[in-house]
């Protein structure tokens, strides 16, 4: 996800493109079964190269504070080699989930479920914090910016009319003034009646912000990792390693033709965002670990990091992430890594629900796909 300012300047660029190109690059999107047999035929490729996960013996130290539980912690094998994880035709594009290595982790608490707009909301109540959606960009940050671009908003998704060309996300993703967690999808929506679902358009500093008022903290991304294998070695996904077993889904992703309007079928129940807690648990009792909303986790975004990890072979203990935020694709950007993917990952685009794989955002943007959920350690 880009940051602010690409956003702030793209409402104009927008307009541009969809006068000046129209979609005229449409494609044939993948039938499904196509799909399925790309992220199927790598799966016995990827769990070769996991080792055991050893689960820590202990048992919770303490009961645990309502609404999270207990993560043993443990070591095992973190990260996917699914080298077409993201875009199954195009080889190679999310290899910063490489390579698989060692990781250990203490136990900590975790959150069962996504932060919902209920539980935001307490802490906005009590706090009167103004999250970063709603407030105006100011020349300072943006210096470049035309001041009549400088307006309080987010991003949000906009289906498209037709078909397009997926390599252009600018086409459904659109910066919309006066939108923010109590307006997700622009200033006419509202979360009334939405109290138990995910809080979304939260930035980085937003949900660090939270977990620092509740007495807890996000995640690190190997905690987050650790927890949605739910003790298991190399799985594909969350729960197993078949998309859908016995012809179920086992998360809120998306099925149909993506982007496009009405596109989004619902066959898991869903169109589009869904309550918290809607599918099974993973195996330690943790909800939507895969789809719903993408999650904050605390490291900063590098693809590389991996790779530095598991230089010396050895496990790392408690990573932290790198010391700094690097994607040489946007090298000024501050990313910090998202996990798990969302409802609108789908097997035809981003098929990040994979339990291995990851994302990144700048950490002063936000979307309405986009929350997190906190830990707490003992
Ligand atoms: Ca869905
Ligand atoms: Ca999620």
């Amino acid at each position: 996800m880009k940051n602010k300012i690409y956003w702030i300047f793209a409402i104009l660029t927008i307009t541009t493109i969809s006068i000046a190109y129209g979609f005229t690059k449409f494609i044939v999107p993948k039938e499904k079964s196509a799909a399925m047999d790309c992220t199927e035929a790598t799966a016995s490729k990827a769990s070769s190269e996991f080792e055991p996960t050893i689960v820590n013996k202990n048992s919770a130290p303490a009961k645990a504070p309502k609404g999270m539980v207990w993560i043993p912690g443990g070591e095992f094998s973190m990260g996917s080699n699914v080298e077409d994880e993201s875009l199954c035709s195009i080889k190679g594009i999310t290899k910063d989930a490489a390579p698989i290595h060692r990781v250990y982790v203490d136990g900590y608490f975790m959150d069962e479920t996504e932060v919902t707009n209920e539980q935001f909301a307490k802490f906005v109540n009590a706090t009167g914090y103004v999250t970063v959606a709603e407030q105006k960009p100011t020349q300072e940050e943006f210096p470049d910016a035309p001041p009549e671009n400088l307006i309080a908003g987010s991003v949000i998704f906009s289906p498209t009319p037709a078909a397009v060309n997926l390599n252009d996300f600018l086409q459904w993703w659109s910066y919309v003034g006066g939108t923010d967690w109590k307006h997700p999808l622009g200033p006419e929506s509202s979360i009334k009646g939405k109290e138990k679902y995910p809080a979304v358009q939260i930035t980085y500093e937003d949900a660090a912000a939270y977990a620092k008022w509740a007495g807890k903290r996000l995640p690190t991304e190997a905690e987050w990792e650790f927890a949605a294998r739910g003790g298991k070695t190399g799985n594909l996904y969350a729960w197993g390693n078949t998309l859908k077993p016995n012809g179920k889904f086992q998360a809120n992703i998306y099925q149909g033709h993506f982007p496009i309007k009405d596109g989004d079928t619902g066959e898991d129940g869903f169109k589009g965002i869904a309550p918290t807690a809607q599918f099974k648990p993973n195996a330690y009792g943790l909800y939507d670990m895969a789809g719903n909303v993408w999650e904050w986790v605390n490291d900063w975004y590098s693809p590389s990091y991996y790779s530095e990890l598991n230089k010396d072979g050895k496990t790392a203990k408690n990573p932290q992430g790198p010391d700094s935020y690097n994607d040489p694709n946007d090298p000024t950007e501050k990313k910090r890594v998202h996990r798990g993917g969302s409802f609108l990952c789908t097997d035809q685009y981003c098929t990040r629900y994979m339990v291995g794989t990851r994302g990144k955002g700048e950490i002063r943007s936000a979307a309405n796909h986009l929350g997190f959920r906190c830990v707490k350690s003992i």
